[in-house]
């Protein structure tokens, strides 16, 4: 008893009262806490990178200066009808002029990265040709802003802010290239300040939301082949900029993506269901993180998408597959599968109404998704290294009289999923870093400022921020090192 902490203690004093009635707090002093479950011991290895995501259009504003081009989303967000309330980027956070108060955000947490996105028309105005020094130069103060205090910049080079003067956009190939060449010419010149980057966020928002459900820029219902063609080229472009990328970035670059692969967790863990989970994350990933991990798309892709099938020219598949040195997986959502003795061999679930979700209708609660997003990457590819680079969530915040705000429902959210991060990392798979969406509220797309993501409160007339109760909270987790 007395080589326990009372906190220690009192942990085993539950964890005895979970063995049940038989099981007493007497036991309790007799017991030596499982090493691994004493509060005061970090449990993610010593150097587990914690920080915060953004994107570029979601945060920066600012979207004519220095010579900015124009992005698909200025265009979409402009367009009536698109975005909650006829909300636009044009302003954002404003994170173009106050990026220097955003790092002391982040300072403030303790978190040891930050994962922001390159605005590809402030680089390029046109997409390709000649650069935009002052556009990139914004990127390298921010790099060094974030070096100063400690934060490694972890870049991502596509968050769905197209050059709108790109002929044909995602439709044609030549996009592919002009992605691989922008990425590139930013890893040469960065490289130098910055290790890790991923060159793409999300295929299925870019390819089908944006073409086939037009519900992100561009706006497109394609039909279901032009819509795959748009897959092929998206996946292309990511290859491309690993291969520019490698080619220009000095020795030591690490590159990846931030892919949001569906995530199947096996509704019952057992053998047979973890399995089903396995199958299913190869086939239902099949166009995007199966072609990028394998090199190849499966049979039953092609088979199922039949005429539709993407057209791949000689050598693609090669160049999709370029291998990566971690994958990044934004985590939000569960899909809960079982195996079921079919001649797939399992289904999927369909949820029940009463499933739980957070302000966002699509974000269903499922803290266990986290643990078997690593997992089922990591025994089906075997990565060497893995990120979550997203997970959080939307909550209806409100601004007391006193100026805070008690987002306990996205403690919870936080406080769950990251308990099972831990058990991912406990269990010794190779992620090394979390990043949790949003470091504040932004410009949420199609939702524009109407759902709130944020550890921090953005009022959007002062842009002052504000500390959320989940900010709190991710500070101790970052200061313990733990799931709190
Ligand atoms: C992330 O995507 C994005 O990377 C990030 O920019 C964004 O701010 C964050 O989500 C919060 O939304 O067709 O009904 O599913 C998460 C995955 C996929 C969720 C597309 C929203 C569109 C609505 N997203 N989905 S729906």
């Amino acid at each position: 008893m007395k080589n326990l902490t009372r906190r220690q203690f009192a942990a085993s004093v539950v964890a005895a009262a979970a063995l049940g009635p038989a099981a007493s707090a007497r036991d309790a002093f007799a017991q030596t806490p499982n090493p691994a479950s004493r509060p005061d011991q970090p449990e993610f290895p010593p150097d587990f990178i914690w920080g915060c995501a953004t994107s570029a259009y979601q945060i920066e504003g600012a979207v004519k200066e220095d010579g900015r081009g124009l992005s698909i989303w200025d265009t979409f967000s402009h367009t009536p009808g698109k975005v909650f309330q006829g909300d636009t980027g044009d302003v954002a956070d404003d994170s173009y002029h106050l990026y220097k108060e955003d790092v002391k955000l982040l300072r403030s947490l303790g978190a040891t990265g930050y994962r922001f996105s390159i605005s590809w028309p402030r680089v390029f105005p046109d997409g390709t040709g000649k650069p935009n020094e002052k556009g990139l130069a914004y990127y390298e103060r921010l790099v060094d802003e974030l070096l100063a205090n400690n934060i490694a910049p972890y870049i991502t080079l596509y968050h769905w802010d197209l050059p709108q003067a790109l002929p044909g956009g995602w439709q044609s190939r030549d996009t592919a290239k002009a992605l691989g060449d922008y990425a590139g010419f930013v890893a040469g010149r960065l490289s130098d300040r910055v290790k890790h980057f991923f060159t793409t966020n999300e295929f299925v928002c870019i390819s089908d939301v944006g073409h086939r459900l037009g519900l992100f820029a561009p706006g497109l219902t394609l039909s279901a082949a032009e819509a795959n063609q748009v897959r092929h080229h998206v996946v292309l472009g990511h290859g491309l900029a690993v291969q520019v990328i490698r080619a220009n970035a000095r020795g030591g670059t690490l590159v990846g993506l931030a892919e949001n692969a569906v995530v199947y967790v096996p509704a019952i863990e057992t053998r047979e269901h973890v399995e089903a989970a396995h199958r299913a994350t190869r086939e239902g990933n099949a166009p995007f993180l199966t072609a990028v991990m394998e090199g190849k798309y499966l049979d039953g892709y092609l088979e199922g998408e039949g005429a539709n099938a993407p057209k791949v020219a000689e050598g693609d598949m090669r160049i999709i597959g370029s291998p990566l040195d971690f994958v990044g997986i934004n985590v939000y959502q569960p899909q809960y599968v079982r195996a079921d003795g079919s001649a797939q061999g399992y289904s999927v679930e369909s949820r029940p109404t009463s499933y739980p979700h957070m302000a966002s209708p699509w974000l269903f609660i499922g803290p266990e998704a986290i643990y078997w997003a690593i997992r089922n990457v990591s025994e089906i590819w075997k990565p060497a290294a893995l990120f979550i680079t997203e997970n959080g969530c939307s909550s209806d915040d409100v601004l007391t009289a006193e100026g805070r705000i008690e987002d306990t429902d996205r403690v919870m959210f936080l406080r769950n999923y990251v308990t099972h991060l831990q058990r991912a990392a406990a269990e010794g798979y190779p992620v090394k870093g979390y990043f949790l969406w949003s470091l504040m509220d932004n410009f949420e797309f199609p939702d524009g400022y109407g759902k709130r993501f944020g550890i921090h409160y953005v009022d959007f007339n002062t842009q002052k921020r504000t500390p959320k109760l989940s900010a709190e909270w991710y500070r101790e987790a970052i200061r313990r090192n733990r799931a709190v």
